[in-house]
């Protein structure tokens, strides 16, 4: 089991908003665990004997989202094993049913930290970091699926959040040290 001091802070925002980069300040100043459901995907992809990882593979390839038994396994257990009980959730849930699981089968989120970013800023990051990152969805066709399956599918876990008063916004389009002054005061005014 969790400890009862467990503190989930779910990272939302579009492809390439920025969230995995601000997540990397936040672990180093304040000892949260950063925890991409991204990333762990694609670590299990890469993993030898997982039997997800064709799947995994053909899903981010599309900009599809996983079925979120896989994800949520993995971040469960990403979380009993961590030595920390401040965690960032980064890129999840993009959908209402994950959000919904979650929280109720593993823990409930302290708040949402949202990286509102222009759709055209986030192309331009993402094709200036395919160029170098290796990643099979840093193309423009798969780019542009994942900015269909934001819109439609993992805006709405914001629109729901917001309706609840859970939602921090910032916006992105500056620079990296402009967007995390903005995020260290909101976290600072949320964990105090
Ligand atoms: N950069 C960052 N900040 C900048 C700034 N202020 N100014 C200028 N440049 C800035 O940043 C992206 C790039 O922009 C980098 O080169 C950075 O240097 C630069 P990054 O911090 O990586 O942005 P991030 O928001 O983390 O972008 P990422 O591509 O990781 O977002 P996604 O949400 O698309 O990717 P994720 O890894 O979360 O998911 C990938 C796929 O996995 C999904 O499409 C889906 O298929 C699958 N998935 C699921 O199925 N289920 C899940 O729950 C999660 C993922
Ligand atoms: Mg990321």
């Amino acid at each position: 089991p969790l400890a009862d001091d467990t503190t989930v802070v779910f990272v939302l925002g579009g492809p390439g908003a920025g969230k995995g980069t601000q997540c990397a300040n936040l672990v180093r100043d304040y000892g949260f665990v950063h925890l991409s459901a991204g990333d762990l995907l694609r670590a299990e992809q890469n993993r030898s004997n997982s039997k997800y990882g064709e799947l995994i593979n053909r899903y981010i390839k599309e900009g599809q989202i996983v079925p979120m038994e896989i994800t949520i396994a993995l971040l469960h257990a990403a979380m009993k094993g961590a030595d920390s009980s401040r965690f960032l959730v980064d890129g999840f849930p993009r959908k209402m049913d994950q959000a919904l699981k979650f929280e109720e089968a593993v823990c409930p989120s302290k708040f949402v930290l949202y990286y509102e970013c222009p759709e055209q800023e986030m192309l331009k990051r993402l094709l200036k970091r395919g160029e170098t990152s290796g990643r099979a969805d840093d193309n423009i066709e798969s780019i542009k699926k994942r900015f269909k399956v934001f819109e439609d599918t993992s805006y709405p876990v914001i629109e729901h959040y917001k309706k609840q008063d859970k939602v921090e916004t910032v916006s992105c389009k500056q620079s990296v040290e402009d967007v995390y002054r903005q995020t260290k005061e909101i976290i600072d005014k949320e964990l105090q």
